[in-house]
């Protein structure tokens, strides 16, 4: 052990649950899943773009049951010293769905999440995913998700498309207003990335480095600077890999809408202000100085623990019983931080207060 007082609570883990596997099982566009090269081999799962190219010889990657498995999920859990995991189905979601198929996915995927959690003895709960699409069926849902039907769905996952044209979309009022009356925290997480075409020829790497922290980074400001805040002031966000490059960003952003003759006068106070008040962020970073940085401009009351599961698995394979490098690092970055009150908050605290999640 670490010397925390609780095992941690893992905000950033996902999971295809085997509803969605179905679905993807019977597509041929991204994304989709199709078997191995051979019987012995696991399936692979095409989800990135241009992971489908006809030039590459390896089409997709490895989709074992690390990716779809909840019992796999615990084992990985018990191995990382992990009491309590927040569940969210992982990129796409439902972006790619017609509005009537996301509609009723999104309610079948978030009861079996609830039956998922209520069969775990406390390990498991969930971000339920929402049908952007449309706006209005998924007010409907937050409504649901906020009754004691779905007690365990403690918020919902949200990538940065929403109704197909971005989170400033005003379309998009209707379920702000939503998750705030029903005190609904947003997990927001990237899936198409930000500066793609400077990125050819280093794999996915810088794509996953870069690409994604800048498409939360670009998707966020532009929520700020929408006056989404000051409409909705109940509003609450967890961040994706420690907000992308925000913390870093946030004076820059501040002067940059200070100079400009277009902004200057349509927010009720400076970007970097909701950065503090709104959002939460996760420790998907690695490094003690970038949580370090996001500690300075916001406390440390509004860092937690994520891993990013089962996304960045040990070379030897996911179902190894080695402990997972990616995970430990995360770990190491927290272990930096100075103060044990802050190191045990990051681990367990904040996470339990912002959701709601009491010791098993
Ligand atoms: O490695 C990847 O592609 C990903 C991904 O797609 N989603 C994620 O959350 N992390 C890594």
């Amino acid at each position: 052990g670490r010397g925390y007082d609780h095992g941690a609570i893992d905000v950033h883990t996902h999971c295809y649950l085997p509803r969605y596997m179905e679905m993807l099982r019977n597509r041929t566009d991204v994304p989709y899943v199709c078997p191995g090269k051979s019987d012995a081999d696991d399936e692979r799962y095409v989800i990135l773009p241009g992971e489908d190219a006809e030039d590459t010889t390896a089409i997709g990657r490895p989709i074992g049951e690390e990716y779809f498995d909840v019992g796999q999920k615990i084992r990985y859990m018990d191995r990382h010293g992990i009491d309590v995991s927040v569940l969210s189905l992982a990129n796409p979601w439902l972006d790619f769905l017609p509005a009537e198929d996301a509609v009723a996915m999104a309610k079948l995927l978030n009861d079996d999440l609830q039956e998922i959690s209520e069969g775990s003895n406390g390990r498991i709960y969930g971000f339920g995913v929402l049908p952007t699409q449309d706006p209005e069926a998924s007010c409907k849902e937050i409504e649901r998700l906020a009754s004691e039907d779905c007690s365990k769905v403690k918020g919902v996952i949200l990538g940065t498309s929403g109704a197909g044209n971005g989170l400033d979309d005003p379309a998009l009022e209707q379920v702000y207003s939503a998750l705030a009356e029903n005190d609904m925290p947003v997990f927001l997480h990237p899936h198409y990335g930000v500066g793609n075409s400077h990125f050819d020829g280093t794999g996915h790497s810088l794509f996953l480095a870069l690409g994604f922290p800048f498409e939360t980074t670009v998707a966020t400001s532009r929520l700020i600077l929408s006056g989404a805040f000051d409409r909705h002031p109940k509003l609450r966000l967890l961040l994706a890999h420690s907000g992308g490059t925000l913390p870093f960003l946030a004076g820059r952003l501040d002067s940059c809408v200070e100079h400009d003759h277009e902004m200057c006068d349509k927010l009720e106070r400076a970007p970097s202000s909701y950065l503090k008040e709104h959002f939460w962020y996760d420790s998907v970073i690695y490094h003690t100085p970038a949580l370090k940085s996001v500690c300075d401009l916001v406390g440390s009351d509004k860092l937690m623990y994520g891993t990013d599961n089962p996304f960045f698995p040990p070379k030897e394979g996911a179902r190894s019983d080695k402990e997972w490098p990616s995970t430990s690092k995360n770990y190491d970055a927290i272990d930096g931080m100075v103060g044990e009150d802050v190191r045990n908050d990051i681990v367990w605290g904040n996470a339990s207060r912002l959701l709601g999640i009491e010791p098993i």
